[in-house]
């Protein structure tokens, strides 16, 4: 089998942030103008008060600070509480291809490639902008790469999943050199309105050159030395948006058309879940868990991770062995354990061996084991 390498990686972060602080402020803004409007059937038990939200519950229940959005005004404007985004015409980039070709850009500067060595592209994320055509054909045509391009979507998972993808194309040679992208925009997806999970998501987009290890020439090169994917049926994340909505005549703005989870219970059933899965898939490899230099985990919760990486390691986790990122950018969907690789690696020296892993809606899990390169 010819040996596949990660070679370069790229980020594109959204020009705006919301603190902890002007989210709350906003949230609260709005329960209070819904609890006014509403009074009387409050009042009359008909319809339930809305409870304000707290920057403390926040930051003790996820370890989130603050996020980064493609739109800042609408999010935080207590009458509309979703991003206010421009449509745009069909001969015009599409914003889930602008933000897929910024991060992939840089993704091919870092390994040194050029856009017309690439021969896939995989655009992989929770959410596509539209049904057709695919949104990789329209990235693969905007870098100049040649081959082909597909979308795929695991929710939180699907930037493993797609790493998967990519080295098995490379092994089987049907292709030489792939362009992973994962652009999260989660702002669009997420129920601002909804104290529960208000806080969580934040938008961004990665970008990873998975490539043959003999026509790499980047000096950061991360050897795969296996990838692991594995599902399990789960009602507990789920969003019912989708092209029957309309056939069914539900309502478009119904709670279920966004995202919506049994928070607590995705904790628990997941933490096992993943540690169980990155141990197996180390096992398959001769490797123990000790022996793994970093862990760069999906980022949902710090206290998960904290959790999953203990399981494995039987210590106190320091953010040297699994770096946390979510303070700063929340949960991003499948990109976080690639917003970790990409920020948290050129400490690393060669021979050190490490875990990206992402975990969530499906249930699905996906684990990639590199070895850098010397
Ligand atoms: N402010 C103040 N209090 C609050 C708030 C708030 N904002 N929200 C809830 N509370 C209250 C609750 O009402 C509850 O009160 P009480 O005890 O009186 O009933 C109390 O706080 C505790 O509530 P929870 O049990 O809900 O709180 P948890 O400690 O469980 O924390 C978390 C909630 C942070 C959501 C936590 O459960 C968690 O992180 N779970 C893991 C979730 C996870 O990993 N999900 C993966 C999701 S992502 C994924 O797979 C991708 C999907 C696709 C993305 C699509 C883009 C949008």
């Amino acid at each position: 089998m010819p040996e596949v390498v990660i070679s370069g990686t790229g980020l594109y972060r959204p020009p705006h942030v919301i603190t902890n602080a002007e989210l709350v402020e906003a949230f609260n803004a709005y329960v209070a103008l819904h609890n006014e409007q509403h009074a009387a059937a409050i009042a009359a038990g008909e319809r339930a008060a809305l409870v304000p939200s707290s920057v403390e519950f926040i930051e003790k229940a996820s370890g989130i600070q603050q996020r980064y959005v493609i739109d800042k005004s609408g999010v935080l404007d207590p009458r509309r509480m979703y991003p206010r985004l421009q449509e745009r015409p069909d001969d015009q980039l599409s914003l889930m291809a602008e933000i897929a070709v910024d991060a992939g850009r840089q993704a091919l500067a870092a390994a040194g490639k050029r856009a017309d060595q690439v021969d896939a592209v995989l655009c992989s994320a929770a959410n596509m902008q539209r049904a057709y055509p695919a949104m990789a054909i329209e990235i693969q045509q905007a870098l100049g790469a040649g081959g082909y391009g597909f979308d795929m979507n695991v929710a939180c998972s699907s930037a493993t999943f797609a790493i998967e993808q990519a080295a098995n194309a490379v092994r089987a040679g049907s292709a030489n050199c792939v362009l992973v992208v994962n652009p999260e925009i989660t702002s669009a997806h997420l129920e601002w309105r909804d104290r529960d999970c208000h806080f969580i998501f934040g938008d961004v987009c990665t970008a990873v050159i998975v490539e043959l290890a003999d026509t790499a020439t980047a000096a950061d090169r991360w050897q795969i030395l296996g990838t692991r994917l594995a599902t399990q049926f789960s009602n507990n994340i789920r969003n019912n948006f989708g092209f029957l909505n309309r056939s069914e005549d539900s309502d478009p703005d119904a709670r279920d058309k966004t995202f919506r989870q049994e928070g607590r219970k995705v904790f628990k059933e997941v933490v096992p879940i993943a540690a169980a899965h990155i141990e197996q898939h180390l096992a398959s490899l001769g490797l123990e868990p000790t022996a793994v230099r970093r862990f760069w985990l999906h980022q949902a919760n710090l206290g998960m991770n904290q959790l999953v990486v203990k399981r494995l390691i039987g210590q106190e986790v320091t953010p040297d062995v699994a770096p946390l990122i979510l303070d700063e950018y929340a949960n991003t969907a499948s990109a976080g354990s690639v917003i970790a690789f990409h920020h948290h690696r050129a400490d690393l020296g060669a021979g050190d061996t490490g875990v990206i892993c992402s975990f969530g809606a499906g249930y699905s899990v996906g684990s990639v084991v590199v070895r850098k390169l010397g």
